[in-house]
């Protein structure tokens, strides 16, 4: 599909008006019906989108992330900034009860849990942006420590063998909810069933969400993570959950890399040797501990049970983001995203689905076991570019296009090319999708 400069031009304006609909006091909400309030992951793509159009609000919406930072450096994934809305989301800031730690922010809501530390790699790209630096160069410094204080509470509570791998405590962290890697886990215990009413389903079909069983396991880890006080060292005991995934260690390397020529440019050299010091660590751990031979791809690796669970995903081209893979492992992930496993059986499908093709538990619209993502796509376009494949970096950046212009601004889509998925996915409207095609149309 060739996309002419009006086409271009009314995507431009379109992803404005949503970013501006979607904007709140302070804070973008990923989407307003579905999800009503700031979550970590969604505010960072959406500030560098805003950084292209109000400055700003960009600096704001990580402005009121920090204001929630726990004592112990946590940023966490969900601000309940407004009661209100707690009508349309569940679970609410009383089933997280993040209060029952002595860490958590009290002057506003959280939940106990983090989401992939994308920060890093925002902040830097916002400087760049900046057309007066000097004059925000306060803003700057105090965002990079509040980074260095999150990093480093991911580093000394989450890497209990001191591998530069950090895990996840629960699915949410990982921001691919219902992701097909975690069915083993949730397969070796069952979760006890929870009276409660889902409201996701009020705004989006059944068929393209978690499942209710699925629900009982999330519930569940957070019922058990409220119990620990939200205590590391007790949830660590405790937790059947504990995961190393590759896009979250991915990110937190490319994240240290950024920070670290940033806090150069902002006069903080010990900080750059850190985050130097951290990259260089984490790229090791996930170099030699993720890497799946057979698959071609980089994988996860379930810590409670000490097992490496293999799925093909989207996901697990991640490394190349964080420039960590070698040519020889780079050059064969791109023959597998060229493969069946990812543009299907005609190798006609869109890249890059969240789960391949050949995984049994494939599903073209069930949220992360199958469907495009666009802010996934952006960073493995700039992943696959930076290793030299262009054309796969074009083809995730133009298929993100193609299928805004086709179906709408939605939260994600289907890789199948067929009459059957004609419409997006998801919550409509979409804050990230908006940012993204600001970003890649740049
Ligand atoms: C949920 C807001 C969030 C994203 C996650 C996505 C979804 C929330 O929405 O999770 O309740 O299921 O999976 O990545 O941050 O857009």
């Amino acid at each position: 599909m060739n996309f002419n400069h009006s086409a271009i031009e009314s995507l431009r304006e379109r992803s404005i008006v949503t970013l501006k609909k979607n904007w709140r006091e302070g804070f973008t909400v990923p989407s307003a019906n579905l999800y009503p309030f700031q979550w970590l992951w969604d505010s960072g793509f959406v500030s560098m989108g805003w950084s292209l159009i109000d400055k700003y609000k960009a600096r704001l919406e990580l402005e009121t992330l920090f204001g929630a930072q726990w004592e112990n450096g946590m940023i966490p994934h969900i601000i309940f900034h407004n009661d209100s809305p707690e009508k349309q989301y569940f679970p609410d800031a009383k089933f997280h009860g993040s209060e029952a730690s002595d860490l958590s922010p009290k002057h506003v809501k959280t939940t106990g849990m983090t989401q992939p530390p994308v920060l890093g790699f925002v902040l830097e790209f916002l400087f760049e942006n900046e057309i007066d630096k000097q004059k925000y160069l306060d803003f700057y410094r105090s965002a990079v420590k509040s980074v260095f204080r999150f990093h480093q509470y991911l580093y000394q509570n989450r890497d209990p063998k001191n591998e530069g791998l950090v895990y996840i405590r629960h699915n949410w962290e990982s921001g691919t909810d219902n992701c097909a890697v975690w069915d083993s886990v949730w397969a070796r215990y069952s979760a006890p069933t929870y009276d409660f009413v889902r409201k996701d389903t009020l705004h989006v079909d059944q068929s393209q969400r978690p499942t209710k069983k699925d629900y009982n396991y999330y519930m569940n880890l957070i019922e058990l993570s409220r119990n620990c006080g939200y205590d590391e060292q007790k949830m660590y005991e405790i937790l059947p959950f504990l995961i190393q995934d590759p896009l979250f260690n991915s990110i937190l390397a490319k994240s240290n890399q950024c920070l670290s020529r940033l806090s150069n440019a902002l006069d903080l050299p010990e900080l750059s040797v850190q985050f130097d010091e951290w990259y260089a660590k984490t790229a090791h751990g996930i170099n030699t501990k993720l890497f799946d031979d057979v698959l071609g791809q980089y994988t996860y690796f379930d810590l409670k049970n000490n097992v490496q669970i293999s799925e093909p995903t989207a996901m697990g081209f991640a490394p190349l983001f964080a420039g960590i893979a070698s040519e020889e492992r780079a050059n064969k992930m791109a023959e597998l995203i060229l493969s069946k496993h990812f543009l299907g059986e005609n190798l006609d499908g869109y890249l890059c689905p969240s789960l391949g093709y050949s995984s049994s538990a494939f599903d073209p619209v069930r949220y992360w076991r199958g469907p495009i993502w666009p802010h996934i796509n952006w960073l493995l376009a700039i992943g696959f570019k930076q290793y030299g494949f262009l054309e796969i970096a074009e083809k995730l950046r133009n298929d993100i296009i193609e299928l805004s212009v086709k179906k709408g601004f939605y939260e994600y889509f289907s890789p199948i090319k067929s009459e059957e998925f004609k419409i997006g996915y998801g919550g409509e409207d979409f804050s990230w999708t908006a940012a993204i095609l600001l970003l890649i149309m740049e």
